[in-house]
């Protein structure tokens, strides 16, 4: 496919990066010299087709995709780039002729880390399907200088450590010092009359310019390389202040100050809205750049920014690119003269709002005295846009204070931002289609009554060229063999593996992959966390972020209940089961942080009892990552997806689970209920309260855990083990606050907020039936195999065609090379 490549000339390629970047020959190179100089070569092969697509995007005036969002979680790229030009395999031999092992040089990457969790890891799937299905799109995020922290565990506690991911710089970045643009903060807004018309001219402001790197994203075999575009912030240079600042010390050491803080680090939390002011800097920041630089491109070839929109759209990944829709109105507003209804016409047609939660924490409401001092002339155009929609409501619905209540953009003191979203744009769009539901019908049902079209769901997908093909080599060798390569740009195909699922030899031969590859994680754990894991067992796994909702408590407190039930019966028949933990908690979040400890105090009470038999494992895996997912996702038997129905808007992990064979322990939430639909409810496991009951008892106030606690003696015996030291003789106490909350209602929360006790025992009864099931090893290789075969909806590639069809509009584009 890649006409470009050529064994030799790579060769060469790296023999002379080595000489020319380390001063060294190859014998004397260390793997991370090595790492870089095969990477630059790697990059010398994509910059002609990143070229050539850049190209062609020009001379076919192509319409483009701005996906805008604050998270990138990008994982490795060396590997998947060598398998997207098809390179693999020579790359191995002339590794392997070098003296050196791809795998290991691989590892030398550090693992960009620009997002939290799933928000930023569909980013990255959605640029990766961008890219293979020949769609042009750009990624416009931020270059954050540390990105999400690296976690060690010391005595079973988290310790955050800094992410320093550009310490030996990015082989693959680009920097386009020409694209350099400034982004104006705080100062006033000056009215003068001009032609008898006012205009708008914010004064007395700071800035800071705006640098853009360039990531390539390659297309998979097709010559197609799209742009992650990052900015990174730096002080403008003193000298081209205005004649009035010059001169001003004060205020250029304050401009130096905000461009080094504002890309400093990404912030840590998933799912939670901490309002911190130096977040709105990042989030103005991020738009004003690539939102200029967006229109300045768009008319570098064109005449009419009335039209703007037919050549451009703009997706907002959740609400903290919000700032796009007033962004583009004061650029038409203020920049290009045109009339209020002009810009607002423009604008709505422009922008797409994409929803990932409903859980009102989340959700993005800033003060008005912080907005409008940060902000100023962005708050004059929201203010605006609030005036003429609250009109617009008491149109529609005259004297109904509710309406205006609920659907206001400012309101009591806030400026809220998903209603800006929804308000400023065409597409609202949920990523499940019980989360869809839910937004329509519940969270933002005032809105769906008043513009019902613009509601749209989408469910999420992944990319199966990294959490397949490149994150588990053995399965996808085999679902080659048996079927074709197609799947690999094609993932319903997948499902011509169905009919292998009744044959005793391909189960055989399914199931000796997973050893194998229980093996390899096997090996990671040894490495990396120093725990003995025995293969054998059963693996049992939940890794993503650490949240309430997310219910890792249930899963370690059912750890405990089993614990119990073995040393009350040391010969219990159970198949032996290690359970693998993997999160990280948001820095700040204490409970979340002592739940970490607890599965780890858990862990040493249990990993250390030899009079279990070695029938229960828990491991907790250290710095969960894209890198060690893909180890992780390939070794699974069990996927834990349990959050509290309504809570998790879709997940994406479920579906990378499911792609590598592993059977769903799960709630009817997110895209859980697509899965289920896809794969039948007799192969995954399925237990709990539906959504509509929990939000039948969240409207009623919840429900009494303490019945719970009083009528059952096993659930009342775990609790009671939180707080007496079973599991901290040291201190008794340490767990008070994971027995409270689950027991006593809180400051401003129920108690059990997310029905732990409530779901247990039906979580408990799922678990024996999954014990049950794996003691026939032909029926759980059948339903793994089927699991596999049914995965086909959950590919990003078809999440994208959806996002094409029905909201962007883009056109496919094919790139040809020139014979060199
Ligand atoms: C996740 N959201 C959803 N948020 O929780 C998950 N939030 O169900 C869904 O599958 C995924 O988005 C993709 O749609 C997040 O990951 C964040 O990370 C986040 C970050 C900052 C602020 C708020």
């Amino acid at each position: 496919m890649s006409m470009g490549f050529d064994k030799e000339i790579f060769k060469k390629s790296v023999l002379f990066n080595m000489k020319n970047v380390f001063r060294k020959t190859v014998d004397e190179a260390t793997p991370e010299q090595m790492y870089q100089a095969v990477a630059y070569a790697v990059k010398d092969v994509i910059i002609d087709e990143w070229i050539a697509t850049h190209k062609t995007y020009e001379e076919q005036d192509v319409k483009t995709l701005y996906y805008l969002s604050m998270e990138f979680l990008m994982g490795r790229t060396l590997g998947n780039n060598i398998i997207s030009i098809m390179a693999q395999p020579e790359v191995k031999e002339v590794l392997e002729e070098l003296g050196f092992d791809l795998n290991t040089i691989e590892d030398q990457e550090p693992d960009p880390a620009l997002g939290n969790g799933g928000l930023g890891r569909l980013a990255a799937c959605f640029l990766d399907s961008l890219a293979t299905l020949g769609y042009p799109a750009y990624g416009c995020g931020i270059r954050y200088r540390y990105g999400m922290f690296k976690q060690k565990i010391e005595g079973g506690y988290q310790v955050e450590i800094p992410d320093d991911w550009l310490k030996n710089g990015y082989p693959f970045e680009l920097r386009r010092a020409e694209y350099a643009t400034e982004v104006k903060f705080g100062g006033y807004v000056n009215t003068v009359r001009e032609n008898g018309r006012e205009r708008f001219i914010q004064e007395g402001y700071q800035s800071v310019l705006a640098v853009p790197y360039d990531m390539p994203i390659v297309g998979y075999g097709n010559n197609v390389v799209n742009t992650l575009r990052i900015w990174d912030a730096q002080a403008i240079n003193t000298f081209s202040l205005d004649s009035f600042d010059r001169g001003d010390y004060q205020k250029a050491v304050e401009q130096e100050n905000l461009a080094k803080t504002i890309v400093e680090v990404l912030y840590p939390n998933d799912n939670h809205y901490a309002g911190k002011e130096l977040r709105l800097k990042q989030q103005y920041f991020f738009i004003s750049a690539s939102v200029q630089r967006a229109v300045m491109k768009y008319m570098e070839k064109h005449e009419d920014i009335h039209k703007f929109f037919e050549k451009t759209v703009f997706q907002l990944n959740d609400t903290h690119p919000t700032v796009a829709v007033p962004e583009l109105m004061r650029i038409l507003l203020d920049d290009y003269s045109l009339s209020w209804d002009e810009a607002w016409e423009i604008t709505t047609k422009t922008c797409a709002y994409t929803n990932h939660t409903i859980m009102s924490e989340a959700l993005e409401k800033w003060p008005i005295e912080l907005f409008s001092r940060l902000l100023p002339r962005i708050y004059q155009i929201v203010e605006e846009i609030n005036r003429r929609f609250q009109q617009k409501i008491m149109e529609m619905y005259p004297g109904n204070q509710g309406k205006l209540r609920s659907m206001s953009i400012i309101y009591d003191g806030q400026v809220r931002m998903a209603n800006l979203a929804i308000v400023g744009g065409f597409s609202v769009n949920g990523v499940a289609r019980l989360h869809t539901e839910i937004l329509k019908n519940q969270e933002l049902k005032d809105f769906y009554q008043m513009m019902p079209e613009k509601f749209n769901n989408k469910t999420n997908g992944i990319t199966q060229r990294r959490f397949l093909l490149h994150g588990n080599p053995l399965l996808a060798e085999w679902v080659t063999r048996k079927i074709g390569d197609d799947w690999t740009t094609n993932l319903p195909h997948i499902h011509r593996l169905a009919i292998y699922a009744d044959d005793p030899r391909c189960r055989q031969e399914f199931m000796d992959i997973k050893y194998q590859n229980k093996v390899r994680l096997a090996k990671y754990i040894k490495e990396h966390n120093g725990i003995d894991v025995d293969p054998r067992s059963m693996f049992d796994v939940q890794v993503k972020r650490l949240h309430e909702y997310k219910r890792q408590l249930m899963n370690i407190l059912h750890v405990m209940y089993l614990y119990n039930q073995l040393k009350d019966n040391p010969n219990l028949d159970m198949v032996p089961r290690t359970f693998l933990f993997g999160a990280k908690a948001a820095a700040g979040y204490e409970r979340a942080k002592l739940t970490i400890k607890l599965i780890n105090a858990v862990a040493d009470v249990i990993n250390n009892d030899r009079s279990i038999g070695g029938k229960i494992k828990v491991v907790f895996i250290e710095d969960y990552k894209v890198s060690n997912a893909e180890i992780i996702f390939a070794a699974a038997d069990v996927s834990e997806q349990i959050s509290t129905a309504s809570k998790e808007a879709s997940g994406t992990g479920n579906m990378k689970f499911m792609l590598n064979g592993a059977l769903t322990l799960g709630t009817m939430d997110g895209a859980n209920v697509e899965i289920v639909e896809e794969v039948g409810s007799e192969n995954a496991f399925i237990f709990g309260m539906s959504s509509d009951e929990v939000i039948r008892y969240e409207n009623e106030g919840g429900y009494n855990p303490m019945e719970i606690f009083n009528n059952n003696y096993e659930i009342r015996r775990v609790l009671m083990q939180l707080i007496n030291g079973y599991y901290s003789p040291q201190n008794p106490e340490l767990f008070r606050d994971i027995y409270n909350s689950l027991l006593n209602t809180q400051s401003s929360d129920r108690a059990d907020t997310y029905f732990i006790l409530k779901d247990f025992p039906s979580y408990a009864e799922a678990q024996r039936r999954i014990d049950q099931a794996y003691r026939d090893e032909a029926w759980w290789a059948k339903a793994a195999i089927l699991n596999v075969a049914c995965s086909g909806k959950f590919t990003s590639d078809r999440t994208i065609e959806e996002y094409v069809k029905d909201i962007w509009h883009l056109e496919k584009v094919k790139v040809e090379l020139e014979e060199v």
